[in-house]
């Protein structure tokens, strides 16, 4: 039977070329930093980002959690979206690991108005914790794979430039944000200090994420990620993967974003089921249910369309490159005949 996997975009798995290259990738030891094709990797997306220097790291999780403790002293607060993924999917880690204060934000669909950011940065004295950091999500997942306006992250760097506060951007998909404002990465990327992304989402690699940012920083963060466990050894196996997902799976995320309004625009009409097409601009389709979304994502994947609630009457459908046009045909038709 086939299976439609919309769980995430996580799921894809390696291409044949990515198999071949893991056979061939010329490897050492990387927590001695000498595994060539880590540091191919390594310097290839520092500049495809626009930044001085990057770091392979095994998750976006991490990658997240390295930056945050990287820019932030114990005690420090840092501005974050209430509902952003450091917030929401990463285990308290803040609290844990930087050991920070989150001062969270409303958002319009993933996006903090910059005046309200304003407005809530805190000066360091001797009741209040300085606010060092502000950290975004590009794009942003629980909003529905939303994009920052160019102009709105221009806002944010005056900010950040105001205050002296460093922004990191968490670019899990930040290349589908690049594909569906139709410019380079850097566009966005040259607007933040520090971005972390997946190689392991959309692009097609089996594991890993990208830090990147200025180089003092990096090397201060390869501490971190070392601290957390995260050094690995051998680790061009997987680099060989990275390289291929930046030079050769960048463009034919359009092609997810397609599928993606596709869902969102006929499944919106199903009895039972909204969706806002222009609210979900990239890879993720969010379906608000009258019912629950758990008795959805059952009866979906007892049929073999597999899906995740993102909430109580929320759920989430995300489209990737195992996610071809035959299981959208597929996907579609099992909605359809769904009756909860
Ligand atoms: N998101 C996963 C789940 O954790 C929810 C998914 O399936 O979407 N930032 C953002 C915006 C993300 O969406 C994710 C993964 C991460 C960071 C973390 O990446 P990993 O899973 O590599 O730690």
């Amino acid at each position: 039977m086939l299976i439609a996997d919309l769980r995430s975009d996580t799921v894809t798995r390696p291409t044949p070329e990515m198999f071949e290259a893991m056979q061939v990738a010329g490897l050492g030891d990387d927590v001695l930093g000498d595994d060539p094709t880590v540091i191919e990797l390594e310097r290839l997306a520092a500049k495809l980002v626009g930044k001085e220097a990057a770091v392979f790291v095994p998750s976006g999780t991490m990658g997240n959690q390295m930056a945050i403790a990287t820019h932030t002293k114990p005690g420090d607060a840092i501005i974050v979206e209430e509902e952003a993924h450091v917030i929401f999917y990463e285990v308290g880690a803040p609290a844990v690991f930087a050991n920070v204060l989150t001062w969270t934000l409303p958002s319009d669909r993933g996006v903090m108005d910059p005046a309200e950011m304003r407005r809530r940065i805190t000066k360091r004295n001797i009741h209040t914790p300085g606010t060092t950091l502000i950290c975004i999500e590009d794009t942003h997942n629980r909003a529905g794979g939303t994009v920052i306006p160019l102009d709105v992250l221009a806002e944010y760097r005056k900010v950040g430039d105001e205050f002296g506060i460093k922004i990191h951007a968490d670019g899990a998909r930040i290349f589908n944000a690049a594909v569906a404002q139709g410019v380079h990465v850097s566009e966005i990327t040259k607007h933040v200090d520090t971005v972390n992304f997946c190689l392991s989402k959309g692009l097609r690699a089996p594991v890993g994420s990208i830090l990147a940012g200025p180089a003092e920083f990096i090397d201060a963060a390869r501490f971190w990620r070392k601290r957390l466990g995260g050094g690995m050894r051998q680790a061009g196996i997987l680099a060989a993967c990275g390289i291929i997902s930046l030079t050769k799976m960048v463009d034919r995320l359009a092609e997810d974003h397609a599928r993606a309004r596709r869902l969102a625009l006929e499944l919106g009409q199903l009895p039972g089921i909204s969706c806002d097409p222009d609210a979900n601009p990239t890879n993720l389709v969010m379906l608000n249910t009258e019912k629950l979304a758990a008795d959805w994502a059952a009866a979906l994947h007892a049929k073999g369309v597999w899906a995740m609630p993102a909430a109580a009457n929320r759920l989430r459908l995300v489209t990737h490159a195992d996610f071809t046009d035959e299981h959208l045909e597929f996907a579609l038709g099992v909605f359809r005949s769904v009756v909860i």
